[in-house]
């Protein structure tokens, strides 16, 4: 029989490479979809005609429960949070509530489900997954970041996803679950959101080529990051939990460049001097910033045998490629307030 997945998080970026990963290793995969209207998931739909939909939200534990049940999933993978980090300090509560307390609903869900006790054992029982985020490392102890390295989180979103990481060990040693995080670095795509920098700059540049607009305007251009593909990265997903013990790992490249380098390379993909359009704008700085963040990912090279294959100007080419294709044809999407 198929094993059957439950993915949280189901329209975002993640969640769709994550299905179309799982489908095509024979998974039954479904996606946990929230609202009663959500464009997104007629959108995410289309792209994944396989993918079964339940309702529920992170927010209400009742749905999470109902959810379980239903699906009676083999593994669940918690990609569900508000996950923009600007979002964090203009709604802290509710990223607290979804980022942070959506990960103990998830696992009570799945605790209450499968019946699981203190001193338990974590054979035949369902597998999970949590989305820890390099942000909580922050303002950084030490460079590259390793699964030891120390968290001091620079952001309400930060924050939340520590919390959700530590409950997530905590499940692990409290009730012998099988419960692992991925603690991931910055990983793109041409799906993913606009509001994030790379996409801002590959739709960006796009659209001046084009003639859509004539400049992009940017905050911090010296902040470095560890930028992958996230086709790359939800394979590193699968396999942690597949492992024989459950543990967490570090996924990322193991190279940094900075946004000024990230807007260069996009530029030129798309054949234009990046100084003749760019403009920077304090208003969008951050409170606290995360100058840099570098993955030391050889914890998941040695026992997951994962490593990534997209590099950093691959990377960069396809996003502004798509991005033209995509304008040329009269769709533009939306990138909110947040630009
Ligand atoms: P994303 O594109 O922003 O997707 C977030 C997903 O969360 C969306 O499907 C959204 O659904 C869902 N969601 C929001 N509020 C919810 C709620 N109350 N209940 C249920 N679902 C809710 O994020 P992503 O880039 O795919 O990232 C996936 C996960 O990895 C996130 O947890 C993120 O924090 C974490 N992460 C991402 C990165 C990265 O670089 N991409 C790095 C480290 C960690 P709606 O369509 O309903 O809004
Ligand atoms: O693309 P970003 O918004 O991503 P950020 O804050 O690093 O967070 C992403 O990666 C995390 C993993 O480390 C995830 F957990 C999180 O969910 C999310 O996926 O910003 C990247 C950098 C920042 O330093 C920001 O200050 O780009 C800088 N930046 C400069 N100008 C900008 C802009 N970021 C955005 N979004 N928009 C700008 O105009």
């Amino acid at each position: 029989m198929a094993r059957r997945a439950l993915i949280t998080g189901i329209t975002g970026q993640d969640g769709s490479y994550l299905a179309e990963h799982l489908l095509g290793l024979g998974y039954e995969v479904w996606g946990l979809a929230r609202g009663q209207a959500n464009p997104r998931v007629s959108r995410m739909r289309k792209l994944l005609s396989d993918v079964q939909v339940v309702r529920g939200d992170l927010l209400d534990q009742g749905s999470l429960i109902s959810a379980v049940e239903r699906v009676q999933p083999d593994e669940v993978y918690n990609l569900g949070a508000i996950s923009f980090v600007p979002m964090s300090w203009e709604q802290a509560e509710l990223t607290a509530e979804v980022t942070g307390m959506g990960v103990l609903r998830m696992l009570e869900a799945i605790r209450v489900c499968s019946g699981v006790s203190r001193g338990g054992s974590s054979s035949g029982q369902i597998r999970f997954y949590q989305a820890s985020s390099s942000e909580m490392f922050g303002q950084v102890s030490e460079t590259p970041q390793t699964e030891r390295t120390a968290f001091h989180p620079r952001s309400p979103y930060g924050v939340a996803k520590a919390y959700g990481h530590f409950l997530t060990q905590n499940y692990r040693e409290s009730y012998g679950m099988f419960a692992v995080s991925g603690i991931l670095f910055n990983h793109e795509s041409p799906r993913r959101g606009a509001e994030f920098v790379t996409r801002k700059v590959s739709l960006g540049a796009a659209r001046i080529k084009l003639g859509l607009a004539t400049e992009l305007r940017l905050g911090n251009l010296e902040a470095r990051r560890d930028w992958g593909f996230a086709g790359d990265y939800v394979k590193a997903m699968h396999l942690m939990v597949q492992s024989g013990r459950p543990e967490d790992y570090v996924i990322g490249t193991g190279r940094m460049k900075s946004v000024r380098e990230l807007v260069e390379a996009a530029f030129a993909a798309a054949g234009l001097d990046w100084e003749r359009y760019v403009v920077t704008d304090q208003a969008l700085h951050r409170p606290a910033e995360v100058d840099l963040l570098c993955a030391d990912p050889k914890k998941a090279r040695a026992q997951l045998g994962w490593e990534p294959h997209v590099s950093f100007d691959e990377l960069v080419a396809m996003m502004v490629d798509a991005d033209l294709r995509l304008l040329s044809t009269g769709h533009d999407p939306d990138d909110g307030s947040w630009s």
